[in-house]
């Protein structure tokens, strides 16, 4: 298959939200460099139908989500402004296939993101940070697929919910504890240190990675750094809240 024609499959799945099978499974060649330029051509088309972009997600950051795909390797991929919600927000089950919520730490940039840099750096360039869900919602049937998948499927984007922008000042964002609740019933919890050892790693991480591909972020987007627990599925009626320290919390509504 050509990229594009990966790239159509995959659209396709999202817009009819029938789900389809692996391309890993079907071409065991399928490289991780390959599906980063599947990525880009359905962004692209994405921001050809008038969307804009609003910054990255990275995924794959803490051992917990690791462990629950199988995958051992932090990825990126693209947000654009349709996917962002300000909490509480309902998510709406029938525009999703399998969608499911994970708490994140995010990151609004005060200047561009435009060459590798190291945690402190991260740190002196944020304006402000946030506690988030992400909501995924894999293109692929039953959440199973291999990295490349992944990747070429942007990475699970679905949605993103946004708690209050607070100040970075004082605040040690490895230290900061997350509860995850469903229905009032704390189903996990985590520390930031939880994402690579300190949330700002990821995003040092993901700098490195768009300045080889020569993709820079302007200042003003927002950066996730990644699920700090396992995911929760979402079933209709489920009020899902998560309580950070210092961040104020977060809550969508499935319905
Ligand atoms: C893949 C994307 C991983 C995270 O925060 O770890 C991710 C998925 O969960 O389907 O977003
Ligand atoms: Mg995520």
């Amino acid at each position: 298959m050509t990229n594009e024609e990966i790239a159509a499959e995959l659209g396709q799945a999202a817009r009819n939200l029938e789900p389809i099978r692996a391309f890993s499974a079907r071409d065991e060649a399928f490289s991780i460099e390959t599906a980063y330029d599947i990525q880009w051509l359905l962004v692209s088309a994405r921001l050809g139908d008038g969307e804009q972009l609003a910054g990255v997600k990275i995924g794959l950051t803490s051992l917990a989500k690791q462990r629950q795909l199988g995958l051992d390797a932090p990825v990126y991929g693209w947000l654009t402004d349709r996917m962002l919600k300000r909490s509480p927000a309902s998510i709406r089950l029938v525009e999703h296939i399998h969608p499911r919520v994970e708490p994140e730490i995010g990151f609004v940039l005060g200047t561009a993101l435009d060459k590798p840099v190291t945690v402190d750096e991260v740190l002196a360039l944020t304006s402000e940070v946030f506690c988030a869900f992400e909501v995924v919602d894999s293109r692929y049937q039953d959440f199973k697929f291999g990295m490349a998948d992944v990747v070429a499927d942007n990475t699970s984007a679905a949605a993103v919910v946004m708690g209050q922008q607070v100040s970075t000042a004082g605040l040690d964002l490895a230290a900061i504890c997350c509860s995850l609740k469903v229905n009032g019933m704390e189903v996990a919890s985590a520390t930031g240190d939880a994402v690579l050892g300190h949330p700002a790693a990821a995003v040092g991480w993901v700098s490195g990675r768009l300045a080889l591909v020569g993709r820079p972020l302007p200042a003003g987007s927002i950066v996730l750094s990644g699920g700090l627990t396992d995911f929760v599925p979402l079933t209709a009626g489920d009020v899902v809240e998560a309580i950070f320290s210092d961040l104020g919390s977060v809550v969508a509504r499935a319905l």
